[in-house]
């Protein structure tokens, strides 16, 4: 544990993340500061709250002297590492560290961390189920919405912290230490931030940093980068696969996931793959891989089997929102990346009408071609993207300009047909037009409840 007592500690970021370390700085004695580049105005709510703590703000800019005065910094999740004032701080030898590293310092038990380009909110909620249902004690929390600082309090010796962990939070990690640690899959995402898809793997991949052999590394089979990783960790390793047996770990056989804990162990039957309650093959995947986590954590296979039949789908995640005139309408807007929108859109056969668009990250979305060719009738594009995206795609689906999500919906309720489906999965992170991914969420289910009031009333 590091001592606080006296320090000069700087937040930068006044987010989620921000305001969790700093009131977890000043309890444990710091004298923080926290600067953000928001206004004082938009920040009117958390201020008085700071001040009262004694925590001072800085607001509407990052100035260099207050950076330069510290005794550590400590980073949230969405401020990129290269900002000129890290960069000149760094010079200096001043101590930087994310929110995640701080947390990683004094949360108590044992760590379940969980990453991936797709898959990790969905795995992460699962795995809590698992473990409570297991009696396990268990806290949930990280890039799922609750800072990990603010699990410290509840952490003991005996509890299983079971954390999301992003490409963002990961850069910044030193000492954590994971006892078990899973890679998803890695597949391009967030090429703005980390400005390849080299540095982007390689930030994932500092899951295992500081793992030794007494840890346990998942990783997917089926992912050519993810399976690459492996040779990162110093832990014991473990495979998921939904296409073959593996030698350690959890695959897919004769309609069973099942598990092996050795290679000469025999092969447990955890569940039926027919009462997995989740859409999508993707999902199989997250299951598969949360029994092998589970396993790694001590849940016995029957609580493993029970927690996932009783789960239901996570908000945002390929949520069913309603049916309208025949037509289901999927609110998928964690879809942030063209990976996910690609197993949004498998997901379903035929008769898709897929709205795409927000703030674009630098991706290729012609990847998405063959499987728009096959299942998609119409795409439906929104917010900053909609150019890049319609150059990219033009002569390959039918292109509808909506420049905005209550267009799009409109736009897709009058095309679609019984049996259809309207998906919002749009490939892009939603910046530009809101607040964060949940925000779009819910203004595309306020937009489905509309809609079913607006054609209820037409045809009565
Ligand atoms: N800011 C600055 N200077 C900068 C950049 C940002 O001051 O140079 C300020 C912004 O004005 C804002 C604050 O920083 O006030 C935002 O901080 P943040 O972006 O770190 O957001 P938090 O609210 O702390 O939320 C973060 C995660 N956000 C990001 O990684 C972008 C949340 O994940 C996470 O749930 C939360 O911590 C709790 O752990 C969201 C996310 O989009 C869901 N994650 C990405 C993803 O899943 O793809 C990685």
């Amino acid at each position: 544990m590091m001592e606080l007592k006296g320090k000069k500690v700087l937040v930068v970021g006044l987010g989620k993340s921000g305001l969790a370390a700093a009131l977890f700085l000043r309890h444990q004695g710091a004298q923080v500061t926290v600067s953000d580049v928001r206004s004082a105005e938009s920040l009117a709510k958390e201020i008085p709250a700071l001040l009262e703590e004694g925590i001072m703000v800085e607001a509407g800019g990052h100035g260099l002297l207050t950076f330069r005065r510290q005794d550590l910094i400590v980073v949230s999740p969405g401020v990129p590492l290269d900002t000129p004032e890290l960069e000149q701080v760094r010079k200096f030898g001043s101590p930087i560290i994310g929110e995640l590293e701080l947390a990683a310092r004094f949360l108590k038990g044992k760590i379940v961390a969980i990453t991936g380009s797709n898959g990790k909110t969905t795995t992460t909620a699962l795995l809590g189920a698992i473990l409570e249902e297991a009696g396990i004690p268990v806290l949930v929390g990280g890039n799922i919405g609750v800072p990990v600082v603010a699990l410290i309090e509840e952490s003991s010796d005996t509890t299983w912290s079971v954390l999301e962990v992003s490409s963002f939070q990961l850069e910044s990690t030193e000492k954590f230490h994971p006892n078990v640690a899973v890679i998803l899959n890695i597949t391009p995402d967030h090429l703005d931030r980390h400005h390849s898809f080299e540095n982007y793997a390689r930030a994932k991949e500092r899951i295992f940093a500081a793992q030794n052999e007494h840890d346990a590394a998942v990783l997917n089979a089926d992912n050519a980068r993810a399976a690459e990783a492996a040779k990162r960790s110093a832990g014991r390793v473990y495979w998921f696969s939904i296409e073959h047996p593996v030698g350690q770990g959890a695959w897919v056989e004769d309609g069973y996931v099942v598990y092996r804990g050795r290679r000469d162990a025999a092969v447990e039957r955890v569940m039926p793959l027919s009462k997995i309650p989740l859409k999508g093959e993707h999902n199989v995947e997250n299951v598969v891989a949360a029994v092998c986590a589970a396993r790694q954590a001590g849940a016995p296979a029957e609580a493993i089997g029970r927690a996932i039949e009783k789960f239901q789908a996570v908000e945002h995640r390929l949520e069913f929102v309603a049916t309208v005139n025949g037509v289901d309408y999927y609110n998928d807007s964690k879809a942030t990346n063209v990976d996910a929108t690609a197993k949004a859109v498998a997901a379903f056969q035929s008769g898709i009408h897929l709205i795409l668009g927000g703030k674009d990250k630098g991706s290729d979305y012609t990847i998405l071609a063959p499987l728009l060719h096959q299942r998609v009738r119409a795409v439906y594009t929104i917010g900053a993207a909609a150019a890049i995206i319609e150059s990219q795609l033009r002569g390959i689906i039918s292109l509808h300009s909506c420049e905005t999500l209550d267009r799009a919906v409109s736009a897709a309720a009058s095309a679609a047909r019984p049996g259809d489906v309207v998906l919002l999965a749009p490939a892009c992170s939603s910046f530009d037009q809101f607040e964060s991914y949940e925000h779009r969420g819910h203004v595309f289910k306020e937009l489905v409840a509309e809609q079913r009031g607006w054609k209820v009333g037409q045809s009565a």
